[in-house]
This record gives C-alpha cells, sequence and structure tokens, in this order.
C-alpha cells in the first residue's frame, strides 16, 4: 500500500485555523505587549549581584503567564490524544436523515478526533485496563456534531445519577490517592458488585477490548440508541459503529503491564508516528437502524445503555469512513482545549430518552465551563464551527469576537430583523408522544442484568475467555475485601458457572459465593461472533510493528528481505542493536538502529526477529537484557524469527526453537513461514 504524504503540521491553510496560528520562528522575542526583549536571561537588578526589581515587568509578565499555565484537566477521560482528519460518505442517505454531511459521497467533511481513556490523570500510562474515549467533531456545513463516544458498546450505569459514585469508585482513593489508573482496588469493586446493571459492562473491561494494541486498531461506539430524522419528518433509531480498517487487536495483560514502564506513551507514539509517515488511519461509520416496531420485539429495551443490538438481530449499513491525516500543531491549543458534547447535534439527527444520554446532554457543557474558564470556549479555533454562525449571545470572560452595531436582541427591526430563526432549516426535534406520572422508577424493562453478560461470554473464542478469567482474578486479587470477592463470585455464577468456576479457582475460592438472584431469569442467548475480536480479526500485519535485535554484521539478506516484507505488509521494521552507533551489514551498509537494546524490550513490538551475525552474537548471549527481549516475545505469544548465529541465546532464554509454530527460522532471509505466522498476531496455543 502506497503512504500517503502527511501534511506538514503548520501547512493546512484554507480552515481558517491559520488565522490563529502564531509561529516562533520569524520574530524577534517580544513581550505579550509587543515590546522587543533585549535580554531573556537576566533579571533587572541593581548591580551584578544587588537585589531584583519590582520594577522588571519582563520577569513579571513571563512568570506571572507560566504560574497560570494549567487548566484542571478533564474530571474524566483526562489523559487523551488527537488529531485532525476528515470524514466521507459513502453515499447519499437521505432516506434515513436530512443530516447534511450525510448526503453527498464528493464532500469531506472536517473532523478532530480524541481518543482516551477515563479513570488516568492526564500524566497517566497508556495502556491501563480502561475504556477508551472515541470522541469525533464534525465540523459540518449545518453547525457541528459531536459523536462522543466509547471503544466499548455499553456502559455501566443504566442512569446518568450514578455517574459521579462510579468514577468516584474507580479513581484513586480518597484517602490514599491511589491507585492511580486503574480499577483494580476495592472502591471499584464494592461499587460494581453492588450494582448488578454494571455486569455486562465488567465482561468487556475484564477482556483484552480494555488493552487496545493502538488507536488505529479499536472500534468505536455511540452506546446510546439515537435518532435519525429525514427531510419528511420521519425517524428511525440508530446505534453508531465505527470499524477500523486495520481490523481490531489488543494487547495481553502481561505485556500491557510491561508496556506501561517500558513506553508510557505506547499508544501517543504509535499515532503520532502513523499519521506522519503518512500511513494514516481510517474506520468505517456504520449505522444499525431500527423502527419502534422492530426495538418493540427484542428482549431488552433499547433505551437501556448496559444492552448492545445483536448483529443478528440488525446489522450494520455502512455509511462512510474518517480519515485521520494530521497531527495537531499544538497539544494544548486543540487536543486539551477541545470541548466534545453529545448535545451538539445537527437537523437530521437527535437523541432518544436514554436516561444515561439525557443526563450527559446536561453534564459536558457545564463541566466545560468549568474546565475552560468560560461561555466563550466556542470560539477557541478547536472549537468554532467552521459554516458561519451568529446570534446574541454576548459578553463573558475571553469575549475574542467583536460584534459590532447597537443591536443584541432578537427579534429586532433595527438591524435588518437579523439573525433572525429559520423553521425550514433549524433544528427541529422529533417530535415524539410523551406521557405518564412523574417518578424516580427504574423501568422494569431494564432489570435483565446478565443474559447479556453471558451473550459477550458465550461469543468469546477460548483465548478471549481466559484472558476474561485472568482480568477478574487479577483484579479481584487485589481487592483485599472477602466479602465483595464473594459478592463478585456470585454476580459471575448469574453469568456462567464455568467462568465463576474459573475465576474462583484463580482466586483460591473455589466453592465460595454469594447466593444473588436475578430480578428476571437469565437468559440462554445464541453467540453473536462479530463481539469476539479474534474469531473477526484480519489476518495481517498491516500496521503493525516488527522489532530486528541484531548486531554488527547483520545478514544483509535478513535486513533487506525484513525490509521489504515490512513495505509489502503495509508494517513498520525497527532495528534494535546493543550501541545506539551505527552497525554495517553484512554487506557493508551503515545502519543507524532505530533503539539500543537498554530501555528497548520486545514488548514494545508485534513480533520480532532475533538475528545476530556469528562474529557479535557473544555481545547479545552476555546481556540479560537480550534474553529477557527472547523469553517475553515468547511468553507474550509473539512470533519469533530467529537465524543460526542466535541457538545460544534461545538456549539460555529457555526457549526451544521448535516449541511451535511461532518459532520460526529465517536463515538466508525466507521469511514466508514467519510471515504468515506473524499475521496470525498471536500463538494463542502457546498461552494454553
Ligand atoms: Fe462522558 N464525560 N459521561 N461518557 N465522556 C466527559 O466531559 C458523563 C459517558 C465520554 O475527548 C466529561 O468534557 C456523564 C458514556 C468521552 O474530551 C463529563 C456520563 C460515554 C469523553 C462527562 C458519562 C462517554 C467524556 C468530562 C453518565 C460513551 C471525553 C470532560 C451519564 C458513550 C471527551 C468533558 C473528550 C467526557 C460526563 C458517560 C464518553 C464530565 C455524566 C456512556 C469520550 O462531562
Amino acid at each position: 500500500m502506497a503512504k500517503k504524504k502527511a501534511p506538514a503540521n503548520g501547512s493546512h491553510k484554507g480552515n481558517g485555523d491559520e488565522l490563529h496560528q502564531t509561529t516562533s520562528s520569524a520574530n524577534k522575542l517580544t513581550t505579550n505587549q509587543g515590546v522587543v526583549v533585549s535580554d531573556d536571561q537576566n533579571t533587572l537588578a541593581i548591580g551584578p549581584r544587588g537585589p531584583q526589581l519590582l520594577e522588571d515587568f519582563i520577569l513579571r509578565e513571563k512568570i506571572t503567564h507560566f504560574d497560570h499555565e494549567r487548566i484542571p484537566e478533564r474530571v474524566v477521560h483526562a489523559r487523551g490524544y488527537a488529531a485532525h482528519g476528515y470524514f466521507q460518505a459513502y453515499k447519499g442517505n437521505s432516506k434515513l436523515t436530512k443530516a447534511d454531511f450525510l448526503q453527498d459521497p464528493s464532500v469531506q467533511t472536517p473532523v478532530f478526533c480524541r481518543f482516551s481513556t477515563v479513570a488516568g490523570s492526564a500524566g497517566s500510562p497508556d495502556l491501563a485496563r480502561d475504556v477508551r474515549g472515541f470522541s469525533v467533531k464534525f465540523y459540518t456545513t449545518a453547525g457541528n456534531y459531536d459523536l462522543v463516544g466509547n471503544n466499548i458498546p455499553v456502559f455501566f450505569i443504566q442512569d446518568a445519577i450514578k455517574f459521579p459514585d462510579l468514577i468516584h469508585s474507580v479513581k484513586p482513593e480518597p484517602d490514599r490517592a491511589f491507585p492511580q489508573a486503574q480499577s483494580a482496588h476495592n472502591t471499584f469493586w464494592d461499587f460494581v458488585s453492588l450494582n448488578s446493571e454494571s455486569m455486562h459492562m465488567l465482561m468487556w473491561i475484564m477482556s483484552d477490548r480494555a488493552l487496545p494494541r493502538s488507536f488505529r486498531m479499536m472500534e468505536g461506539f455511540g452506546v446510546h440508541t439515537f435518532r435519525m430524522i429525514n427531510a419528511r419528518g420521519e425517524s428511525k433509531f440508530v446505534k453508531f459503529h465505527w470499524r477500523p480498517k486495520l481490523g481490531t487487536f489488543s494487547v495481553i495483560w502481561p505485556e500491557a503491564v510491561k508496556i506501561n514502564g517500558a513506553d508510557p506513551d505506547f499508544h501517543r507514539r504509535d499515532f503520532w508516528n502513523a499519521i506522519n509517515a503518512g500511513d494514516f488511519p481510517e474506520w468505517e461509520l456504520s449505522v444499525q437502524a431500527f423502527t419502534q416496531e422492530q426495538a418493540n420485539e427484542f428482549d431488552f429495551d433499547v433505551l437501556d445503555p448496559t444492552k448492545l443490538i445483536p448483529e443478528e438481530l440488525v446489522p450494520l449499513t455502512p455509511i462512510g469512513k474518517m480519515v485521520l491525516n494530521r497531527n495537531v500543531d499544538n497539544f494544548f491549543a486543540e487536543t486539551e482545549q477541545v470541548a466534545f458534547c453529545p448535545s451538539h447535534v445537527v437537523p437530521g439527527i437527535d437523541f432518544s430518552n436514554d436516561p444515561l444520554l439525557q443526563g450527559r446532554l446536561f453534564s459536558y457543557l457545564d463541566t466545560q465551563l468549568s474546565r475552560l474558564g468560560s461561555p466563550n470556549f466556542h470560539q477557541i479555533p478547536v472549537n468554532k464551527p467552521k459554516c458561519p454562525f451568529a446570534n446574541f449571545q454576548r459578553d463573558g470572560h475571553m469575549q475574542m469576537d467583536i460584534p459590532t452595531g447597537n443591536v443584541a436582541n432578537e427579534p429586532n427591526s433595527l438591524d435588518n430583523g437579523t439573525p433572525r430563526e429559520d423553521p425550514k432549516t433549524g433544528f427541529t426535534s422529533y417530535p415524539a408522544e410523551e406521557a405518564g406520572q412523574k417518578l424516580r422508577i427504574r423501568p422494569e424493562s431494564f432489570a435483565d442484568h446478565y443474559t447479556q453478560a453471558r451473550l459477550f461470554w458465550v461469543s468469546m473464542t477460548e483465548p478471549e475467555k481466559r484472558h476474561i478469567v485472568g482480568g477478574f482474578a487479577f483484579e479481584l486479587g487485589k481487592c483485599d475485601q472477602l466479602k465483595i470477592r464473594t459478592r463478585m463470585l456470585g454476580h459471575l455464577n448469574n453469568v456462567d458457572s464455568e467462568l465463576a468456576r474459573q475465576v474462583a479457582d484463580s482466586l483460591g475460592m473455589s466453592g465460595t459465593a454469594d447466593k444473588i438472584k436475578p430480578r428476571v431469569p437469565v437468559g440462554d442467548p445464541q453467540p453473536s461472533p462479530p463481539l469476539s475480536q479474534y474469531s473477526t480479526a484480519p489476518k495481517s500485519l498491516a500496521g503493525k510493528k516488527i522489532g530486528l535485535l541484531t548486531t554488527d554484521g547483520v545478514d544483509a539478506s535478513i535486513y533487506n528481505s525484513l525490509v521489504k516484507l515490512a513495505k509489502d505488509e503495509s508494517a513498520m521494521m525497527e532495528v534494535i542493536a546493543p550501541k545506539a552507533g551505527p552497525i554495517k551489514t553484512s554487506r557493508g551498509k551503515e545502519i543507524v538502529p532505530d533503539h539500543f537494546l537498554d530501555g528497548t524490550p520486545s514488548v514494545l513490538f508485534d513480533c520480532v526477529v532475533v538475528a545476530p551475525s556469528p562474529e557479535h552474537s557473544e555481545t547479545l548471549e552476555s546481556q540479560a537484557a537480550a534474553i529477557d527481549w527472547i523469553r517475553d516475545a515468547f511468553s507474550h505469544l509473539k512470533v519469533i524469527g530467529f537465524n543460526e548465529a542466535s541457538m545460544k541465546m534461545f538456549q539460555k532464554a529457555s526457549v526451544k526453537t521448535d516449541a511451535d509454530e511461532g518459532l520460526v527460522a529465517i536463515g538466508g532471509g525466507d521469511f514466508k513461514a514467519f510471515l504468515s505466522a506473524a499475521k496470525k498476531h498471536r500463538i494463542w496455543d502457546r498461552e494454553a
């Protein structure tokens, strides 16, 4: 696949952003008032060793600005990373919706997309076990539309009023302020074990879905049921799905733990580098569209955000694609200041009565007012619509525009009567009929908390099941309250007795579980294959990373074949050598290693090749880090290519080179067997 050229940062003229760009390269250094600074190294003082002067406005301005550089981080989803790109509809979707950006396949709608973890602070590691946020801002010609989703299609709770408790329980415990970015602690498991509605989400969170290999290899979901409305006023319900072009892949938990140490920015780096290399991440947007009549037939409530709609019931209809092709110019100005909000909808898209969604419609604007400090945050370039907008909202902190004229009221006749509402093109809510008593009550149709948790379990492949058991066992093992573990085992028993037994065995608690009676009988669902990421994963190396551990004198045919293989498969290849300095191939070509061994463990790669030269193999044989390289790659189920000169290293690592199909001799640069094994992502049988 030919790589596309990445637009250089700062080179995106014509979309309005350039009006706000400043550059540090061309101009003389000035104060914020434009006064040229003569000396930025020394404070104004009396004499060379004398007291410093309060009058030094240059010092005071610089330090004061610095003192106020930080804004509150997001209360959830604080750690995030984003890029610009575009969305393109496949064809007109006028039957379904009048949303303008879904009509013309020749139009590219600009987007800004931010991925995030939920629980950790802004500085937490990328590979926390967590849901990932998947937010997209579409700058449409009819206003900004934000699809603020997650990489898991369901949620922990059914009603927004529980959200602060859920988040307090997963955040660091309030007295000790740890653990950071982890759900493996008492308060989280106490909360969820007292909320059986969380069971379905817990199954996803304990699965590999919570450990994505890359943002580029994650699905995204709108989670709630939304509405689409066409020009005739007809409406259907929809669920949104993003599918990554590269396929959905994860790392496994023992890898995640080590990656967090080796490269806490693993996901950011992967994303930034791919876009800069012109390897643009791409997703397909699909909807599951269904009528109220269909919804009435389902044995769950489509307003319940702890439920998904199996694709066997409502298949996916692809409606367009998103390509992310430009990294940000400035992390704070764009990624940090972007304000996504589920209530940013455009004509043709509307909400449902999902109680979790309804709560979100209030929360985002509210939190952004305190996080960004002013009701004028829509004027920040990344938040500003790219279509004309006009109203009489005025003043407030940090008003950046200069509204002209003496009129600030609507209706008016003084300013030609404009701007004015337009009932024809303006946003109108779907006129759903509603009636009933005012009550604080959970609908009976939300009462089944286990059937879809079971649906997820029965849809998994064996390795996926093992990882779910491992996830529960690890997390509950970190919870030191026996009563919470016992309660959780009771819930798991309602999901599947084999799951509960395996988790109990891993915890050394066989036979202990609370008796928790489900409110309604648990169903016996048939597997839904699309819920499994491994039974549907493409056999491909695209977007993945191969590590070559080698030395000076590396066999040129091995090196060249691997470079070619990476190119042909749209993968990345990096060379790791004992030292950072250049090495030479057996044919004398100089290579500058991408990394040196210290600090570059094999966890950073999807598959690896160990191929020292016979003359220099002992430089690796004598290093514990090189032996760990092999041990880790093996225990993380990776495909390992090797040459003759690496034999002693494998012996030291106690890894047999004929152990399974994932250990492949690549003598002479023959990578055929290596490639076909590596395309399977991991050697799952090795784990069993
Ligand atoms: Fe959020 N969520 N959320 N959330 N959420 C926020 O808004 C909230 C929920 C999601 O990249 C906050 O600007 C409530 C579900 C993403 O900037 C806050 C409830 C889903 C992001 C908030 C939920 C999400 C947020 C914090 C329960 C998937 C990051 C900062 C009713 C469909 C957006 C901010 C970004 C952020 C509230 C549940 C997705 C506090 C009250 C379900 C991707 O307003």
